[in-house]
Order: structure tokens, then sequence, then C-alpha cells
């Protein structure tokens, strides 16, 4: 529908921003701290910054929270590094680890901000990957029940809202570049098996979070990606479901309904893959009923029909920041991706998509209907200071308007939609593209080739940014 007039945001409505601990915090190696999987493949990604310094959060964090406070913010979305809660496979947690966040959550407190957490987001320590291959074998289970366990009762007296694993359905759909694939050759069979280890346990921290946290409401984090037909060829149709089922929704309605749908158990037969579901695992899921979809969602995706017998083609993601590296992937008898004609692309060939916001939320309703919060979107682009010392980035500000009146229109729609919290509140670390790729509404100055003195500059965005949310989505600059 077209409203006469512009979108009216709930009361209550959470206003925030996102980030994850292995892209903000650096001090990767104090207070106990041991590495994760991540910091050694940030490692490989030259002539990019690795994560040890990021955006020193770990240091500023009162400065970056007085700063959330100062634009108006009423929720930040940040996780938890399982490797400062649990450096090694002890019984006990690491009290300076658990110290940092408790503080960072007063500190959030202290100004109003509600604190949205986040238990997993790519920091896989590495005692876990070397003890248990990582999500490959079910000994991860057990580890990862006692560490949101350990969170769950250190925070849940101060945090309601949970979220369990960051975009499970990307890091197996991009185990390769993500680093959660450990054999190429086989991760066509492997993937699946991963996937149902990290289902199980999903479904063992929604379990603990209603155990543990009084009044605690916990939900997935889909990495969310809407697909539409790329012409009104029923084929294309029935492509772009195809690609939704096997991107998206396969994990949607798992979280939801707690069992694999139809279609994945055709694709397993059709492929002789065994996801080695044991003997009590679906009644584990069947037992986790989540509250709410956190979801993330920067671009959208278009489909055609792939035959049979045409060649596959890996995707292949755009990983340096210049134009036209992207290639769709075509999966025969399934669907390939395409170009969009009706949208443009950034600097990393991501379409710039705001309606593409409206669709997601509208679809996800449709389906499911639980309330939903936006927990990441954004504008990755070089930023640098100007002349004047400030950061300018129309661009990003032309993107956030966008998309943030789109989630409007979306509620209006009927849609109920708790919360926006875009990626990201500083730069901070992106996963391929160190500090080059920027999202931030705060400017950190510090570059790929040098650490300088990380100082933190408001941009212009932070400025707009503020006085939308200070007006509950009136004032749109
Ligand atoms: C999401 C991840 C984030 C973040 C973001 C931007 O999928 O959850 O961790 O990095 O994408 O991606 P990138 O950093 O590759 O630009």
């Amino acid at each position: 529908m077209q409203y006469k007039n512009q979108p009216v945001f709930p009361e209550k409505f959470m206003w925030g921003a996102s980030s994850a601990a292995w892209q903000v915090e650096g001090a990767v190696a104090e207070d106990g701290r041991t590495p994760a999987i991540i910091d050694l493949n940030s490692k490989k990604k030259k002539p990019y910054a690795d994560n040890s310094i990021a955006s020193d959060h770990y240091h500023h964090y009162k400065e970056d929270v007085k700063l959330m406070a100062d634009c108006g913010f009423t929720s930040y979305r940040f996780s938890l590094s399982w490797p400062r809660i649990y450096p090694s496979d002890s019984a006990e947690p690491n009290a300076k680890g658990i110290e940092f966040y408790s503080n960072l959550i007063d500190e959030l407190l202290k100004y109003g901000i509600e604190p949205i957490v986040t238990l997993y987001h790519y920091d896989m320590p590495v005692w876990v990957d070397e003890k248990y291959g990582g999500w490959y074998d079910r000994g991860i289970i057990d580890a990862f029940d006692r560490y949101a366990r350990t969170c769950f009762e250190a925070f849940g007296d101060r945090v309601t809202y949970w979220l369990s694993i960051n975009e499970q359905n990307m890091q197996i759909c991009y185990g390769k570049w993500l680093g959660v694939c450990k054999n190429e050759e086989t991760w066509l069979h492997d993937q699946w098996k991963v996937n149902h280890i990290m289902n199980l346990c999903h479904a063992k921290a929604v379990v603990a979070c209603h155990e543990l946290v009084e009044g605690g409401l916990i939900g997935p984090v889909p990495g969310y990606v809407p697909i539409y037909p790329a012409s009104a060829n029923p084929d294309d149709q029935i492509a772009a479901m195809n690609a939704e089922e096997l991107t998206e929704k396969v994990w949607n309605d798992l979280y939801v309904h707690r069992k694999y749908n139809g279609f994945i158990r055709s694709y397993w037969n059709e492929n002789g893959i065994d996801p080695d579901i044991r003997e009590g695992d679906m009644e584990l899921i069947e037992s986790a009923k989540i509250d709410f979809f956190a979801l993330n969602c920067y671009r959208s995706n278009t489909a055609k029909h792939c035959g049979i017998e045409d060649e596959p083609q890996e995707y292949l993601l755009n990983k340096n920041g210049v134009k036209g590296q992207l290639i769709f992937p075509k999966v025969p008898g399934l669907y390939q991706l395409t170009e969009n004609p009706y949208v443009e692309t950034n600097d990393w060939d991501w379409e710039i998509d705001p309606v593409a916001m409206r669709y997601m939320l509208r679809y996800v309703w449709d389906h499911y209907r639980l309330p939903m919060m936006i927990t990441e979107n954004g504008y990755g682009k070089y930023d640098s200071p100007a002349e004047d010392g400030k950061v300018h980035d129309a661009e990003r500000i032309e993107f956030l308007r966008d998309q943030i009146y789109q989630v409007g229109l979306a509620i209006m729609d009927g849609c109920d939609v708790i919360g926006y919290n875009p990626w990201s509140f500083t730069d901070l670390l992106s996963t391929g593209n160190g500090m080059a790729k920027r999202y931030g509404l705060v400017y950190i100055n510090t570059t790929d080739e040098d650490v300088l003195d990380l100082r933190r500059i408001p941009k212009d965005s932070y400025y707009w940014y503020s006085d939308l949310i200070k007006s509950n989505g009136q004032n749109w600059g």
C-alpha cells in the first residue's frame, strides 16, 4: 500500500546500532583471552589489518557508550567473545572476561540503553576447534551449553534480549569464506552435519535461556538476502523459491516449526546426504521455542531458472571493493542468481535496495508471526576525514534514510518490528577488508597500514541518525 502520511514508529522502539566482539574489541591477548579461529583467519586477509587492535573498544568502551547515549540510543546489540569467557577447557570461566562484559552492560544500563547480546558471532576458541574440530564434532554441544549457561547466569539479571548464533545460514552457505568449512571436497555433505550440530547448540541455548533468565527472550539471527524472480516466467519464480529455501527458509522453518522441512529432506535424498540426526536430537530441537527473530539484511538477490544439465558455478564474492568482481552462482536443477537491472550496487557489488527491507519484514511476518528486530543493515564504503576534520558520509545517510523508511512502511503494513540496530556503531573490522570497508556512524582514526590514535569522530550520519531517533522516527532531515 502507498500511504499518504509518513510512517509512525511504536513507542519504546529500540533504536541503536550493532557490533561483534572480534570485529570491535581488539585486546585479543589481554586479561586471559586466548585466540579464536577467526583471529587466525583475519591474519590471512592481507593487505588488510587483522583483529588484534580493531577499534580498541575493549579500552574505549566507556567513551563509546557515552557517544551512544549522546546520540539518543535506546539499545545496543553486541556479542560476547567465547574465548574471553572460556579461554581454555576449564570448569571455571575467566573472571576478567565476565567482568568486562558486566561493566559494559552496567555502563549501557546507566544511560537507559537496552543490551541485546549475541552469544556467538564467529569467535570459535582455538581450544574448542582443536578439541572438537570446530562445529564438526558433537562434543562442541556440551562446551557451547556450558558457555551459554555461564553467560545467562552472569548477565541474565540485566539482559532480557539474547541472540543465539549469528547468521548460521551464512556460515553454512559461505562456509569456505567464513572459515567453518575444513574440507572443500566433502563440504557438500559435511555442511548439513555441521548445520545439524549448530541447530542443536542453538536449541540448547534457547532452552537454557528460558530456564535461567527470568523473563528472558531469545531468537536466532539469520543473514537475510530477499530473493526476487528475474521475470514473470513461472520457472524463474520456482527458482527464486528454491534459492530462498536453500539460503534462508530451511533455517527459519527449523527455528520456528522445530522440524526439518520437506524441501530439505528431498534435497538430502536427491544428493545422498546424511545429516546424522540421532536419537533425542529432534526432541531437543522441538523443545526450543524462540521468542523473536533478529534479522540482518543489507541487500537483495535475483534468481532465474537453471537446468539440471547446466554447468555449476561457485558464488565468487567481491573481496576487494573494486566494482565488477562478483560472479553469480549457478546451482543446476535449482537456481542461478543474476543481476537486477532495477537496483544500483556499491563498490563491493552489493545491491542497494531499500525495498528489500520491507519485503523481508513482510515475508518473515507472513510466514512466522513473531516479533522482529533489525540487528544488521548498513552501508560499507571507503571513508576518511575531510580537510575540516569531519567525516562527510552523505551516501550512508541516504542509504540509512531509505532503509529505515521502509522499516516504517513495514510497520504500517502490520508487521511487529521492535527495533532497528544497523551495522555498525563505530567503524570496525569488516569480515574481509579490514578497516578499509567502513560501516560506522562514528569514524575510528586508524588504517590498515598504520595504527593511528584511534580517535572517535562522529560522522555526519551520526548526527543525522541522532535527530531521527530522538524524534522517534519523525525528523528525516
Ligand atoms: C554480516 C556479519 C557481520 C558484518 C557484516 C558486514 O554478515 O554478521 O559480522 O561483518 O556482515 O559484512 P562485511 O564486513 O563483509 O562487509
